[in-house]
């Protein structure tokens, strides 16, 4: 067997979070990420037939039986992740029943994964409905995005276009747009189903007054999805009261189409 610790799935979740971290989007223990394993990888650093423990889920995950994930713990500190993965991340694999969860390494002082699991869970049932290809959910708290998400309205197409207006990058990296839902109880089943359903359509969600959900298909694409909202959002922010020049539609839809792209109707009015 291979050492865990070096393994390429383990590595990519210490360098995100600490990126993350570091970027002072998930202060003490905000933000989550959840990340869909090839089996036959994980088979080369662990054995497949032990399973540490059985935790329960809470909610039907029946379309992701026998698929593992590594999730970020609860309560637990990105800022720690880097140092002891062991107890911070755990891997586990959606038992037969589909509404339970077996863990096969990791969660080593007997905790369980993020409070966020079932927005996690539910998000990449809807991601895979639409992209084969979709592996990774991440949840964070960047500052400026919330500080956009307090001022703007929820309007999902409204937010949408104040981002594309603000910075040529946004259309070309989120066509798509993002979706946004209205200030929820987090952690509960009714969020991660209300995420889910954005998710049908969206791959960036804001949660307003918390944060935002980004996935994709590479860790990178995620982050770097909710890195370009983020830094838009900060440039919003800078020049709200003072903007003298927004991005006119016609130079989005010239983006649009110099890329080949299919902006989120009903945003552009031209
Ligand atoms: O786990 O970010 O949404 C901490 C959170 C909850
Ligand atoms: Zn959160």
């Amino acid at each position: 067997m291979k050492n865990i610790k070096k393994a390429p799935f383990v590595q990519e979740m210490c360098r995100a979070t600490a990126n993350m971290y570091r970027l002072g989007w998930d202060e003490r223990n905000g933000g989550n990420i959840s990340y869909m394993l090839d089996e036959k990888e994980v088979g080369k650093y662990l054995n497949l037939n032990k399973v540490i423990r059985v935790i329960p889920t809470g909610f039907d995950a029946s379309k992701l039986i026998g698929k593992i994930f590594i999730v970020t713990g609860t309560g637990k500190y990105f800022k720690n992740v880097e140092t002891d993965p062991e107890t911070n991340l755990g891997i586990v694999r959606i038992a037969k029943d589909g509404t339970s969860a077996e863990l096969l390494w990791g969660y080593k002082d007997g905790g369980k994964f993020t409070s966020e699991f079932p927005a996690h869970m539910m998000s990449h049932i809807a991601r895979l409905e639409v992209d084969s290809e979709h592996r990774v959910v991440m949840h964070s708290h960047p500052t400026y995005t919330i500080a956009m998400n307090t001022i703007c309205s929820t309007d999902e197409k409204e937010f949408t276009h104040k981002l594309w207006q603000s910075n040529t990058e946004c259309i070309v990296v989120f066509p798509d747009g993002v979706g946004v839902l209205p200030c929820m109880v987090c952690g509960t089943n009714e969020i991660g189903e209300a995420t889910a359903e954005k998710m049908k359509t969206f791959r960036l969600v804001v949660w307003t007054n918390h944060g935002i959900y980004g996935t994709g298909r590479t860790m990178d694409e995620a982050f770097g999805l909710i890195e370009t909202v983020e830094k838009t959002a900060q440039i919003y922010m800078l020049a709200h009261g003072k903007v003298v020049n927004v991005i006119p539609d016609e130079i989005l839809k010239g983006l649009a189409d110099l890329w080949g792209l299919t902006p989120l109707e009903g945003v552009l009015e031209v």
